[in-house]
């Protein structure tokens, strides 16, 4: 005689004091495994007199069936109590400060996004462009010739695809929004550029922002002030800013911009050559056929532009003396920027 109840009652005890998913593993092979209690008793079945066989196997089956709900109860107790303590254990402090260790900006980023700051701060959109770029936008629309010696080798990197170089300026930024937004336009456009130059103060790429202003009533009077307004924030000084006639295909007229040397206060140094003046960036009124070729009507619109190079005034902000400093990632170096 089986006494079903005994094994049940047993088992029911076993289990109430399991604690472990590894501990119920074990008792559930015992009792539900491939040599366990419940398949030794099917196979006693043999043993079992004809007529009583029926309700034996009724009552194997309903002990199986006890069997697997208990362990599926007791799994699911002992799954809530181990995440319960997992969580207990495991949990992360999110107002930790991180350590410092972790790393720091890189003196372009760090620059870079003190010029971007400055002119949102004066209502300027940022807009950006693809690095391999048409020569039509790189050079076609901006009035720069098919002689001009910029295109020369020497100066532009091209790449195998016809039509396509890597961008020596990120001009064609402003081409691609004046195609595809009406004045009033008000962006700045910064990113990496690409020339074939390679020496102490200019790198095969480096950074540019350059900035684009179209509306009814621009004017030279307008650029003045908003390049004299962004030079005094960037370099935190009221030093004197001057502007010098120059020329580029794209503006017209053009001008250079210097500033009083912030290194020596203009007494005369090595950086300014012993002028007293730092040249920093050159701007224009925006030609008026750039303007046709990207369909704005010099009727009612005119424009100014402006460009710097983002590793010239880093250098100029920190007193670094050769550009090829920002691109070795020498340790020693990135450290003094934290
Ligand atoms: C459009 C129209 C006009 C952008 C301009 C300069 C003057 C300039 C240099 C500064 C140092 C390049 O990095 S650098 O070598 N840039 O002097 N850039 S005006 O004029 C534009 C641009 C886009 C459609």
């Amino acid at each position: 005689m089986v006494d079903f109840e005994k094994i049940k009652e047993e088992l029911r005890s076993l289990l109430s004091s399991v604690k472990t998913s590894k501990e119920l593993q074990e008792i559930r092979s015992k009792y539900l495994g491939s040599k366990g209690v419940i398949k030794e008793l099917l196979k006693k079945i043999k043993e079992i007199p004809q007529e009583e066989r029926r309700e034996f196997g009724k009552k194997v089956n309903q002990l199986k069936e006890f069997a697997e709900q208990l362990f599926k109860e007791k799994e699911e107790e002992i799954k809530k109590v181990e995440l319960e303590e997992k969580l207990k254990k495991e949990w992360i402090d999110l107002t930790v400060p991180p350590p410092k260790v972790l790393g720091s900006l890189h003196p372009i980023t760090i620059t870079l996004e003190r010029i971007v700051e400055i002119f949102k701060s004066m209502g300027f959109e940022v807009e950006e462009g693809p690095e391999i770029e048409l020569e039509e936008y790189n050079f076609d629309m901006l009035n720069i010739p098919k002689e001009h010696p910029a295109r020369d080798m020497q100066d532009t990197f091209y790449v195998n695809k016809p039509g396509y170089l890597l961008r020596t300026h990120t001009s064609p930024v402003q081409i691609r929004t004046m195609l595809k937004k009406k004045p009033p336009i008000q962006i700045i456009a910064p990113g990496k550029v690409y020339r074939r130059d390679d020496d102490p103060t200019h790198s095969p790429m480096f950074h540019q922002v350059e900035g684009l202003v179209v509306n009814e009533y621009a004017n030279f009077r307008h650029m003045k002030y908003v390049i004299e307004e962004f030079l005094r924030k960037f370099f935190e000084t009221d030093m004197p800013v001057r502007f010098r006639t120059s020329y580029f295909p794209f503006t017209e007229p053009s001008a250079e911009v210097d500033i009083g040397c912030v290194i020596c206060k203009q007494e005369g140094c090595r950086v300014c050559k012993h002028t007293g003046w730092l040249e920093v960036m050159g701007c224009g009124m925006v030609h008026p056929q750039v303007l046709e070729n990207c369909g704005i009507d010099t009727e009612f619109y005119q424009g100014f532009a402006f460009g710097m190079g983002v590793e010239r005034l880093a250098m100029l902000l920190f007193g670094i003396d050769n550009i090829k400093l920002f691109y070795e990632n020498d340790l020693r170096f990135l450290k003094q920027f934290f």
